[in-house]
């Protein structure tokens, strides 16, 4: 039986962190759908077609990957893609309960699913998408902690970024 996981996320947008937990991942399953959730209503600095754009080019050279879009359910989309794992990424203490909860419920909701945690690596601890928009914004350096595309692409949004370099 092939091994798929599914990586969801919001990805906005796709940072070195993300990509070294799908890297390392992908010597515990066949194949990794990377996915976006489509939620019209919170609001994202990128649109889906941008953090799609930048996952496929940030992880072009990872064997065994497909990139999808999702809306509604997360459990729900998994079995429909003949999945059985749900993959996600852990950092500080501080993801821990909402990553737990997420887990439990999702488990409620289907029990056919595992959810497999990753520790971050050690140099991605302190990188988060949120944390790099703000840096971004007021120009901070954050050159090493996204693939060059995402860096190219936050300059272009991000005037202050764009004087720095
Ligand atoms: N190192 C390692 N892992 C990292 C790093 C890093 N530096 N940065 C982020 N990660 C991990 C995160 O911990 C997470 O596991 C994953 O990468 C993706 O991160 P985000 O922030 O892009 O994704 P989230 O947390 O916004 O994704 C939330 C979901 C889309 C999974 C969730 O909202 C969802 O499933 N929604 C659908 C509705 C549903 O079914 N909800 C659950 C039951 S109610």
């Amino acid at each position: 039986m092939e091994r798929i996981a599914v990586y969801p996320g919001s990805f906005d947008p796709v940072t070195n962190g993300h990509v070294d937990i799908v890297q390392r991942a992908r010597k515990l399953f066949d194949r990794i759908i990377v996915a976006i959730l489509h939620n019209p209503a919170k609001k994202t600095l990128f649109t889906i077609e941008e953090r799609l754009d930048m996952l496929r080019e940030s992880m072009h050279h990872i064997p065994g990957l497909s990139f999808d879009v999702f809306n509604g359910l997360l459990v729900e989309y998994v079995q429909n893609q003949g999945a059985h794992a749900i993959l996600r990424g852990m950092r500080a203490v501080s993801d821990f309960e909402y990553e737990f909860q997420l887990a439990l419920m999702n488990r409620k909701l289907n029990r056919d699913i595992e959810t497999v945690f990753l520790m971050t690596g050690m140099r991605w601890f302190f990188t988060s998408s949120s944390i790099i928009k703000e840096a971004a914004l007021f120009g901070g350096d954050i050159a090493d902690m996204v693939p060059p595309l995402v860096y190219e692409r936050l300059a272009n949004k991000f005037e202050a970024l764009g004087q720095a370099r």
